[in-house]
């Protein structure tokens, strides 16, 4: 029997629906009738994704914005949703991103702190307050967005490829410490996909495009619907992990990528 995707009365939480694999994941379920709490910093955009899936699914979004790297923030924002949260199913720990591709000898500071709060202590700080709801109902399903630099690294990645490797770290050490709970625990890890990725860490729209160039990424869209596949599959089984390139990538770094 596949799991209860079509229930009305299912709550997922979704970090960085702003955007790309976030954005994309919230219309997927929404469409599959899960109620949504969205997340991310643009309060705006958020506003815009919950008036368009209100009207065209039927179900109820709730916009939280606030900066996931924040403790304070996490902690604020979600004691708005506190009787929510109680009900949310499926927690997809999206947010995230990578700044800079400078050998690590060159690389700023500042970035790093960027990338370590947001990947890695914004991802723990949202899990630490819907895991213990889950474990206190024995049910629920944690999908982390890793990548496939969080399995394999490359030139001025050091920093982003750690925050990915802690994550699936963070993901095989959440699901034996939730063993015997029913809750599963999904890593997502994706390669390259054509999302404001490459405009967040180049932070110039030409180059970001130049990544992709004459190679067919994989879209928001197959992040997606991988995610949506995951979540229901039936109650006993657990996706632990998933890589995903697209066919013209065949590992990670530049020189692996076909172009026509
Ligand atoms: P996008 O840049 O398109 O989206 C990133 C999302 O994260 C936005 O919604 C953004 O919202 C949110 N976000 C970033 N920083 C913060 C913050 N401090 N507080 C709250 N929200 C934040 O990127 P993708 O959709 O591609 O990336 C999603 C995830 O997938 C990331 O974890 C990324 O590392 C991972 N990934 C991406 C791949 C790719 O090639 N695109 C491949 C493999 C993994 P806002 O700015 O409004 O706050
Ligand atoms: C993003 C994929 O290969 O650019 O996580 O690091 S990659």
């Amino acid at each position: 029997m596949a799991a209860s995707v079509t229930s009305s009365d299912q709550w997922a939480l979704i970090t960085g629906a702003s955007a790309g694999f976030g954005k994309a994941i919230s219309e997927k379920l929404a469409s599959q009738k899960f109620n949504l709490i969205i997340c991310a910093r643009r309060a705006d955009r958020l506003e815009a994704l919950r008036a368009d899936l209100e009207s065209r699914f039927g179900v109820q979004i709730t916009p939280l914005a606030f900066d996931i790297s924040k403790f304070d923030e996490c902690k604020n924002a979600l004691a708005r949703v506190s009787s929510t949260l109680d009900q949310v199913s499926v927690l997809i720990n999206n947010a995230g991103l990578a700044k800079g591709v400078e050998p690590i000898h060159q690389s700023d500071v500042n970035d790093w702190d960027t990338m370590i709060d947001t990947n890695i202590k914004g991802l723990l700080y949202i899990t630490r307050a819907v895991l213990p709801k889950m474990v206190a109902r024995k049910s629920g399903h944690v999908v982390n967005i890793g990548s496939v630099a969080g399995r394999w690294v490359y030139p001025g990645g050091a920093v982003y490829s750690a925050t990915k490797f802690a994550v699936r770290a963070i993901s095989e050490s959440i699901r034996m410490d939730v063993m015997g709970t029913g809750i599963r625990v999904t890593n997502i890890e994706p390669g390259m996909a054509e999302t404001e990725f490459s405009e967040k860490r180049l932070g110039d729209s030409q180059k970001a495009k130049a990544v992709y160039r004459g190679m067919k990424p994989l879209s928001a869209e197959d992040i997606a619907e991988t995610v949506s596949w995951c979540v229901s599959r039936p109650p006993h089984v657990n996706i632990q992990e998933l890589v995903i390139f697209p066919t013209d990538q065949a590992a990670v770094g530049p020189s692996y990528t076909y172009r026509r």
